[in-house]
């Protein structure tokens, strides 16, 4: 009988590249579905007719044990691998919609292992939370160079990392206290061609994909330039696919514990912009500081980049560097994918 999995959160990036790496290890997929009123598979169109999708919502307790419900109808292999992928992942956006962040992000991690408990599948599931590299907050200084561990200090600074360390408890705690096999991913920030279009590396990519070099040299081109928030952070920034990849390891463990994942490399947003730039042969030159720093093309008074506020956040987290030490020993576990090609996937490839 082959393996069994349910995705929370299968329409998104993370969602869609674990769809595919459970299907080429056949595993049956079964995955949430959330209503909306245009169609939100596009992620996943490619494999829809070899999945099974339940509509479902990760704030309704309820929807999630009729899911689970159905999947033992079908009579399931155990354990049933359940990855909670899902969740209002915008951290700009947290802390807009704060209630609801906490509803989705904290809550409906308890909903999932609620439903668990009261269907009595303790030992007949493995849980993988999604949890995040944002947990830590400004928890240390760019100017000590340390790397962020499992055993770092965690000092969460936005609605939506509050809300997934209450997560992060909540699966230590059924894992001590209900002997649940729940798995913490402690993953730095990964992107990839299916990256949501409002995340800082996806809103870069996007927009040097659409330019041509030729035009942009010539001067006086009528060019909208990219705005951007703050470009002094620094993220450590892997490909989703290598992560998934991770985060099928944890749960293929005897016994469930937490893992970083991250590349060990962090670049800020602006080197970011450069890296991107250049995959097209552009260079770029920075006049400025704060919000009147503006992003030039060299050698010409065409500016690409400038700096708008409504993208600052109201307490930003300023830099994250991670060490993935303790997954590339337990796991064996390492990302495939540099930084310049990652990028430069993103410029050159839809999905
Ligand atoms: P994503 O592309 O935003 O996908 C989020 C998924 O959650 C989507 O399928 C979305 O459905 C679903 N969802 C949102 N609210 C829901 C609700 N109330 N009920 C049911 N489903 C809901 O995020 P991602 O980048 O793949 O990240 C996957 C997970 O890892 C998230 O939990 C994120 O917080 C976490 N994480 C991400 C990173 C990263 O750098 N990517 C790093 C660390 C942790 P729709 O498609 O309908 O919107
Ligand atoms: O792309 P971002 O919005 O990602 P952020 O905030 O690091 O969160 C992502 O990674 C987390 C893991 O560490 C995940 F848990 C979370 O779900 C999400 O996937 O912003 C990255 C940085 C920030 O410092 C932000 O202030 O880029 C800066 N930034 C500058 N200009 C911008 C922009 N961010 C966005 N979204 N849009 C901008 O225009």
């Amino acid at each position: 009988m082959s393996k069994c999995a349910l995705i929370l959160g299968i329409t998104g990036m993370d969602g869609s590249y674990l769809s595919e790496l459970l299907l080429e290890n056949q595993y049956k997929v079964f995955g949430m579905l959330r209503r909306s009123s245009s169609f939100n598979t596009s992620r996943i169109d490619q494999i829809r007719d070899k999945i099974s999708l339940h509509y479902g919502d990760l704030t309704d307790l309820n929807s999630i044990v009729n899911i689970l419900k159905s999947i033992l109808s079908h009579s399931p292999s155990f354990p049933i691998e359940i990855y909670n992928l899902a969740a209002q992942s915008h951290v700009q956006v947290s802390f807009q919609i704060e209630n609801y962040t906490t509803n989705c992000d904290a809550i409906g991690t308890l909903n999932v292992l609620q439903a668990i408990k009261i269907l009595d599948l303790n030992d007949k599931v493995k849980l993988y939370q999604a949890s995040t590299s944002e947990m830590y907050g400004n928890s240390i200084h760019s100017d000590t160079e340390a790397m962020l561990s499992e055993t770092s200090k965690m000092e969460p600074v936005s609605p939506y990392a509050i809300s997934k360390l209450y997560s992060y408890y909540m699966m230590k705690y059924y894992r001590e206290a209900y002997k649940i096999f729940a798995v913490n991913g402690i993953l730095f920030n990964h992107t990839s061609p299916r990256r949501g279009d409002n995340f800082v590396c996806k809103k870069i990519t996007n927009y040097v994909k659409k330019l041509d070099k030729k035009a942009l040299m010539t001067r006086f081109i009528n060019l909208e330039p990219l705005r951007l928030g703050n470009l002094n952070s620094t993220r450590d920034f892997g490909h989703a696919r290598d992560y998934v990849r991770g985060m099928y390891k944890m749960m293929q463990q005897s016994t469930p514990d937490d893992y970083v994942l991250a590349t060990g490399r962090s670049v800020s947003i602006r080197e970011f912009v450069e890296k991107a730039f250049s995959m097209i042969g552009v260079d770029l030159v920075w006049f400025g500081e704060g919000k009147e720093e503006k992003g030039y093309l060299l050698g010409t008074d065409t500016v690409v980049v400038e700096v708008d506020e409504k993208y600052y956040r109201p307490y930003e987290l300023r830099d994250l560097l991670g060490d993935s030490s303790k997954a590339r020993r337990v796991l064996d576990w390492k990302p495939k994918y540099e930084l310049e090609e990652l990028i430069k996937e993103m410029i050159t490839k839809d999905n």
